[in-house]
């Protein structure tokens, strides 16, 4: 893929559906056969576009299941990396994230560094994005591994700080995350300050579990939500295709 093309498909979907819809799979946490089923069936379910990343990876399969994903679907394939271990030459591009809301030198700059190389070998598109940690309730395994304090929930202003210093950095992205499995979800009315305050597009995800989960976050400002811990269940794929519904505000609700 051309450079940029993968984030102007992201803003495209933006503007034409009211909203994103971001199912993440993390090879990690369910079998190789869920990852391609799910691969598999996004597109049709509503899918905007895939994530792939783990925050801990314990098997070293992570270019095979992205070459396994890749074949099964025509949507991009986007790495969302817990380390620079996860860049893959097989995805079409990669959320080079720093983790402004921490002060872990590694997470801001050192995986970074360690990937710069590598993304430039494979030619992979980067799409900027300041990560930020939003507290949730419970300890996440990205807090764990990052060492990092997360944005307390109710300090909208401290978010709309870092939010505007991502901004500023010239990031594309900023991405407010609970955590996989998060308790809380990042609350709507912190997404609403920071979505009033700076101009680029935001990213919600932790935690989401319900379509009005998802709906509320894009009604309150975010441009995309991210889902993965619930398809690493049973959920069906009717369940998915509400929740990517409820991302999409443009587009009636099917029934
Ligand atoms: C985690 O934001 C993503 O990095 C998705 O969270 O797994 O809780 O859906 P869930």
């Amino acid at each position: 893929m051309t450079d940029g093309h993968v984030f102007e498909h992201l803003l495209r979907v933006r503007e034409d559906r009211g909203g994103g819809f971001l199912l993440l799979i993390d090879p990690d946490r369910m079998t190789r056969e869920r990852c391609v089923a799910l691969a598999e069936a996004a597109a049709g379910c509503g899918v905007d576009a895939l994530l792939v990343g783990t925050s801990f990876m314990l098997d070293n399969n992570f270019n095979d299941a992205v070459t396994a994903i890749k074949a099964v679907t025509s949507l991009p394939v986007i790495i969302f990396p817990g380390s620079f271990a996860q860049l893959t030459p097989k995805a079409d591009a990669v959320l080079f994230t720093s983790l402004l809301s921490g002060r872990n030198a590694d997470y801001l700059i050192g995986e970074q560094v360690r990937g710069a190389p590598l993304i430039k070998w494979f030619g992979l598109e980067t799409i900027p994005t300041g990560y930020m940690l939003v507290e949730s309730g419970a300890l996440t395994s990205v807090q764990y591994i990052s060492g990092t304090m997360p944005i307390p929930r109710t300090k909208f202003d401290i978010a709309c700080a870092h939010a505007l210093a991502a901004q500023y950095l010239g990031m594309k992205l900023v991405y407010f995350e609970a955590g996989s499995g998060a308790v809380q979800p990042v609350p709507e009315d912190m997404i609403a300050m920071v979505a009033s305050y700076i101009d680029i597009p935001i990213v919600v995800g932790g935690g989401l579990r319900t379509p009005e989960d998802c709906s509320s976050r894009i009604e309150a400002g975010a441009s995309f939500v991210v889902v993965g811990n619930l398809m690493e269940g049973e959920a069906g794929f009717e369940y998915l295709r509400q929740m990517t519904s409820a991302a999409h505000p443009k587009e009636p609700i099917e029934v």
